[in-house]
């Protein structure tokens, strides 16, 4: 029996360690750990709900804005206010652009190395590599030879100055990398590319947040903002045509250059990689993105639950079917660890009770900051993968067609979206819907202010004096990482009780009281490794979430901050 450790977890967000057990180089158990407290929940209570949202988004810088659109939905819901369609308009640009910006850096920068050997590329052909450009990439402009040429000498540069930086410590040379060096090149060139490319695209929140992270413009009610076509300032005329160039060129990069990267690395990795990396079987997004006022129904990507991996039946959600335990992690319940809580009613009592690594007794004993989420007392996988495999089977249409075309391209059946890859094929399909899908919001944004609507925002109850003395309020919201919720209770017009569960929870969860893994740990299960001391294995199955380990906990602890340790046991 042998053990490996990964502490910490490196390309995602927080603190994270992993331990898998294996016998010959297969994985058979595996253990998610958060690391890291932070107490978002203990901080809202006793403030006024309408600050909520600022203090909320704060729980993570990477799905910036997110939190804030679920607190300011739980305190309309709380408090019975509907937002005017504006509102609803601005809010779905900023989260659509939110996930775009956010699904092109996870690619790149977070997983594309799993998968892209830094060193290979290097005994690329650079003539070789433009030809395969010009045929995978079609109609982006940066493919000459002249250029990849020059990527290669910068790579080389970076790798001989002793400082390689983004590209050190990778587990290069192992043999689960098995690109051709052209291929490596090409997506290494457009790593460097998306890094310039996301820091004009996200200008799209400067223009209608302030500022990117955490943008400043919400309002329980719906946006501060000004729209006014001929106004010096604010959503005007200039601003709207800045917001369709940004959305377009952005567009441009996902059409041409994720979109086909993603299929290239799946049609070479499809063997392997989409069978495994199974998660739970069981899927669900809360949806979003509401076309016009009549609630789910309009959702863009549907509200939904699949189970057992069947593509053919969408069941519903119901929000009073989901619940924390904190059997396995390092919390206390007033009324017993094992107890199922509705967030409603949860709590947040930290009791850490180690184990210190090396975590000798992880199989019987608390390990994580996160709490086990579950609806009707079964995990759930959350995320892209949750959100088109639920789009995919209710309601056909843009997201049918634009899954079977990247499928049929990559060779790739629908059953195998549930895997490693099909989890990245299915981050790649969903920011292109949602690129394309932002330019129709625009439009409509537009056509209202054309027509003299520049409502956006309702007022009606700002002043707590209108509001009820106690009430219950959630908001729901897809965050790029998966289904995001904010409970909250009013109590005296001001905030008594305050619950995030996040998308993180949900993937990265441990187990419960009665043993069942979380979708992280169940999706290692049967992960080859090669080389137990280089796990480059785990790290791509683990990476196909996309952690977020600030948003699942929501102190450091600084005498805990080995940098990075191997065990093999
Ligand atoms: Ni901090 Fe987050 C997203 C949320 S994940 S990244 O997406 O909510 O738990
Ligand atoms: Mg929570």
């Amino acid at each position: 029996m042998n053990r490996t450790a990964i502490d910490p977890i490196t390309r995602i967000e927080g603190h994270m360690r992993l331990e898998v057990e294996h016998t010959d180089n297969m994985v058979h158990d595996a253990w998610s750990t958060g690391t890291m407290f932070r107490g978002i929940e203990l901080i809202l209570p006793g403030r006024d709900p309408r600050e909520a949202w600022v203090i909320a988004q704060r729980a993570c810088g990477v799905c910036t804005h997110v939190h804030a659109i679920a607190s300011v939905r739980a305190m309309e819901d709380a408090l019975g206010i509907t937002i005017p369609p504006n509102a609803r308009i601005v809010r779905n640009l900023l989260s659509g652009s939110q996930f775009v910006h956010d699904h092109v850096i996870h690619f790149y920068h977070l997983h594309a190395l799993d998968w892209v050997d830094v060193t290979s590329a290097l005994s690329a052909d650079p003539a070789a590599t433009a030809q395969l450009c010009a045929r995978t990439n079609i109609g982006w402009p940066n493919n000459s030879a002249a250029y990849f040429g020059e990527v290669r000498t910068r790579i080389q540069r970076f790798l001989d100055s002793g400082q390689p930086g983004l590209f050190g410590g990778g587990y290069w040379g192992h043999p689960a990398y098995t690109l051709p060096p052209e291929s490596n090149l090409l997506l290494l060139a457009h790593y460097l590319e998306a890094l310039e490319w996301q820091r004009e695209f996200i200008r799209v929140h400067a223009i209608l947040g302030g500022k990117n992270p955490h943008p400043q413009t919400y309002a329980v009610g719906g946006m501060a903002l000004t729209l006014a076509p001929d106004a010096p300032s604010g959503i005007n005329t200039a601003a709207l045509i800045q917001l369709e160039r940004l959305l377009t060129t952005g567009k441009d990069f996902v059409d041409k250059v994720l979109v086909p990267d993603v299929g290239l690395l799946a049609a070479h990795y499809k063997t392997t990689w989409a069978v495994l990396g199974m998660g739970p079987g069981n899927l669900l997004s809360y949806g979003d993105f509401p076309e016009d006022d009549t609630g789910p129904g309009s959702f863009f990507l549907p509200r939904g639950r699949i189970t057992g991996r069947r593509l053919d039946t969408v069941l519903p959600v119901d929000q009073a079917a989901i619940a924390e335990t904190v059997a396995r992690s390092w919390y206390t319940y007033t009324e017993g660890d094992a107890t199922l809580k509705h967030p409603s009613a949860g709590e947040t009592r930290p009791n850490y009770t180690g184990p210190q690594p090396p975590y000798e007794s992880i199989t019987s004993v608390k390990y994580s900051w996160l709490k086990a989420p579950r609806y009707q007392g079964e995990v759930y996988e959350v995320g892209p993968l949750a959100r088109l495999a639920v789009a995919y089977a209710a309601s056909g249409g843009a997201v049918r067609e634009a899954v079977d075309r990247f499928l049929t391209g990559a060779g790739l059946r629908p059953t195998d979206l549930f895997s490693t890859l099909g989890r990245v094929a299915a981050r790649a399909i969903e920011t292109q819907l949602l690129a394309a899908r932002l330019l129709i919001w625009l439009r409509s944004l537009r056509e209202n202010m054309a027509q003299g609507d520049l409502r956006v925002a309702n007022n009606g109850k700002w002043d707590p004096a209108t509001w009820p003395p106690t009430a219950d309020g959630w908001g729901a919201t897809e965050a790029p990482r998966g289904a995001l919720g904010h409970w909250v209770r009013l109590s005296d017009r001001t905030i008594a009780a305050y619950q995030l569960v996040v998308p993180t929870t949900w993937n990265g969860s441990p187990r419960d009281a009665e043993g069942k893994r979380g979708a992280w740990e169940e999706a290692l299960i049967a992960t080859p490794l090669a080389d137990p001391e280089r796990p480059v294995e785990v790290l791509r199955t683990l990476h196909s979430f996309d952690p977020c380990m600030a948003c699942a906990v929501h102190v450091h602890d600084p005498s805990n901050g080995a940098s990075v340790t191997v065990r093999v046991g």
